[in-house]
């Protein structure tokens, strides 16, 4: 189904206009098709920017459409692995779609979305996780959302899961031998030594996956939902923490009454913040709804921020607040710092007001998102399918170190459920993944990527 057979083209630039825009072919027929653009006597110069014309129809001839730069990467130095040609034009929508009509008309393919890079994986090029890298890269909202998914794209995470793979290759080769030559009266593994060996591997796994919350939050960004009954400066915070005035605030109770919802880049990670309506009970049937969203909102929160007045003694709304959200990953704020002194149990003392305190609330903030990661300087599993993967293969793992422990059973399972959890591993870097999780991958992928 995936071929490479054939020369695709797309333009690889964001819509819109800009100063530059590029046209990228691919394929085995890509310098032929650019030959029947350009304007150019002669053959592209591998690697060089050459400066020609582009032709407004299919064929050299006619009046030129533009001024372009174009350059030749021939298979296998290339993106893709297949012979490349970048055109960059000047960057006009007109332009760049005559082009691609013109180069389809001269015998490309219009690419798929991630075509491009999932060529570069087909050509071994890159692995899967890599290319993954690419477009979580394009993506990145954050300096480290792009920090951590280049990281990816460098191959860190290949390299560790080689290592725990290669560890694995080698002691399911020592356990076979033992299978193979049962007569020769030596093992080349003990059965206490393998078990002791596939906890070792076990323990590598953990050290990946305890980083995954970590990474996910990084690459996912981080729900963190304001709560705190009416009054109190919820949205005033919400404000000074977006950076806009886009929650309304008024001295009257119950004035917000939907969930307002922003999203921000908090020391790189990104964070949709969410302000919610006073949680009371009211009459009010408008309020009352905004309410029960606010209690939804609570239960997706990865972080709650609850807010004290700290210019009034707590009231019956907040001490149930208090005590509902007690098992939950919280931070108690108390407002209002220019008016009055913090309440004692508060973690962070604010005030909304005059913006005293800000940066120690989103300080504060980062660190209970964090609360309990490592404190690595890069993460380096953020994607789900990957920890679902790992997760899997830690089960196989387990099940061969009981199966190696016990004297009774044979071998052949330790072994089963070896090469299973290498399996798991080969399908993270796209060894042998299937032809449909991967469609579903690159899916994802603007066109042009
Ligand atoms: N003195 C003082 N007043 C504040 C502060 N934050 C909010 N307020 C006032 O408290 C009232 C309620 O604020 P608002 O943000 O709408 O609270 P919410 O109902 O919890 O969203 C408004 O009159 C605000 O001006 C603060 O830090 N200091
Ligand atoms: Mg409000």
């Amino acid at each position: 189904m995936f071929s490479t057979e054939d020369s695709i083209v797309a333009i690889a630039t964001p819509p819109g206009r800009g100063g530059i825009g590029i046209v990228r072919i691919s394929g085995p027929s890509a310098h032929t098709i650019a030959r029947a653009l350009l304007q150019h006597p002669d053959a592209l110069r591998a690697r060089h920017a050459t400066y020609t014309r582009v032709a407004g129809r299919d064929t050299g001839a006619g009046a030129p459409l533009d001024e372009v730069v174009v350059t030749y990467f021939p298979a296998p130095h290339s993106y893709t692995g297949d012979d490349v040609i970048e055109i960059s034009a000047h960057g006009s929508p007109v332009v760049l779609s005559a082009i691609v009509t013109n180069a389809i008309a001269a015998g490309a393919r219009l690419a798929e979305p991630g075509e491009f890079t999932l060529r570069a994986f087909l050509n071994g090029k890159r692995d899967l996780v890599q290319a993954e890298a690419v477009a979580d890269l394009i993506d990145a909202a954050t300096p480290l959302q792009a920090r951590v998914a280049f990281d990816q794209l460098e191959g860190t995470l290949t390299r560790r899961i080689g290592v725990i793979d290669s560890r694995l290759f080698n002691l399911i080769a020592r356990l076979e031998a033992s299978l193979d030559f049962p007569d020769e009266g030596y093992h080349f593994v003990e059965a206490g030594a393998a078990a002791g060996e596939i906890g070792a591997v076990v323990t590598d796994l953990d050290d990946l996956l305890e980083g995954a919350r970590r990474g996910r939050l990084i690459r996912e960004g981080a729900t963190v939902v304001i709560i705190g009954r009416p009054n109190v400066g919820k949205s005033s915070i919400f404000n000074r923490l977006a950076g806009a005035d886009r929650a309304i605030v008024t001295e009257i109770p119950g004035t917000t009454r939907d969930l307002v919802s922003e999203r921000i880049d908090l020391d790189g990670l990104a964070v949709t913040l969410v302000d919610t309506a006073g949680d009371r009970a009211t009459p009010d049937l408008i309020e009352r709804e905004g309410v029960m969203r606010a209690t939804q909102a609570r239960g997706v929160a990865d972080l709650l921020l609850l807010v004290l007045d700290s210019t009034t003694p707590l009231t019956t709304d907040d001490e149930r607040l208090l005590r509902e959200t007690e098992g939950r990953r919280r931070l108690v704020i108390s407002n209002k710092s220019d008016s009055a002194s913090p309440i004692p149990d508060a973690a962070v003392a604010v005030s909304a007001r005059t913006g005293a305190g800000f940066d120690v609330l989103r300080g504060a903030i980062g660190s209970s998102l964090l609360e309990g990661e490592p404190r690595r300087d890069s993460a380096a599993i953020t994607n789900i399918r990957h920890i679902a993967l790992l997760q899997e293969a830690r089960t196989h793992l387990e099940a061969a170190r009981r199966a190696a422990g016990d004297a009774q059973a044979p071998e052949e399972f330790v072994l089963a459920d070896l090469q299973a959890a290498r399996a798991r591993l080969d399908e993270i870097v796209g060894n042998r993944t299937s032809e449909d999780v991967l469609q579903h991958i690159f899916e994802r992928f603007c066109i042009g990527k």
